[in-house]
């Protein structure tokens, strides 16, 4: 049997928050970046023409990042405690992956450059608005978006912050406490930390 592998991109982009899952859970994982000229070959195999995709131990493959995570997620005990915690958790990792994601990389992605520049101006008023509600109505714990404890929603939110705030120059306002402490606990993880330090760099 082998170990799970992820194939992305040479990027942290869509595929980061499943391999900080994997460092953070201490599951061993292959890291398979495929560089742009392999992919057009690789496309055909892959489950749904798209990356990342995971394959599992028993060699099946899957497709779609947050689809992945949350799987991972249950079998390690990160989805939350409870039911409703669940959903919870879920309307955050939703937020961020679908709605806090793609505000930005709809800039990336953008060819001309008034088009970016009037996304970039939705985003930065967007953002804001979301953390704060965030903030006010989502933080539960001391450093944690549950109440009962670290949940993949707690590492959907630092790898928002920590990895793709900082190519769009958005800031967490100090303001947003919570926030703040939650992503500053996932950081201070030392698993995560280790991972930080040795991890492809990259710009996205
Ligand atoms: N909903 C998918 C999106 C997948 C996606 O758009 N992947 C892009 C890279 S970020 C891709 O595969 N691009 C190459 C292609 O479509 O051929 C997910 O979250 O995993």
């Amino acid at each position: 049997m082998s170990i799970v592998r992820i194939t992305y991109f040479n990027l942290q982009a869509l595929a980061e928050f499943n391999r900080l899952l994997f460092v953070y859970s201490g599951h061993e994982f292959e890291d398979e970046r495929l560089e742009r000229e392999a992919w057009p070959a690789r496309k055909p195999e892959a489950p749904l023409g798209s990356l990342p995709y995971i394959r599992l131990e028993n060699g099946n493959e899957y497709p779609q990042a947050t689809s992945i995570a949350r799987y991972f997620a249950e079998k390690y005990g990160l989805r939350g405690k409870t039911e409703e915690e669940k959903l919870h958790a879920d309307v955050v990792v939703d937020l961020v992956r679908f709605d806090i994601i793609p505000s930005l990389t709809r800039i990336f992605l953008a060819q001309d450059a008034q088009m970016k520049e009037i996304l970039k101006k939705e985003a930065h008023e967007k953002i804001p608005a979301w953390l704060e509600k965030l903030e006010s109505n989502f933080i539960k714990g001391e450093n944690t978006v549950l109440e009962s404890g670290a949940s993949w929603a707690d590492i959907a939110l630092f790898n928002c912050v920590n990895d793709f705030f900082p190519a769009f120059e958005i800031k967490v306002d100090e303001k947003n406490v919570k926030i703040n402490k939650v992503v500053q606990s996932v950081k201070a993880n030392p698993k995560i930390a280790a991972w930080l330090e040795k991890r492809p760099k990259c710009a996205l």
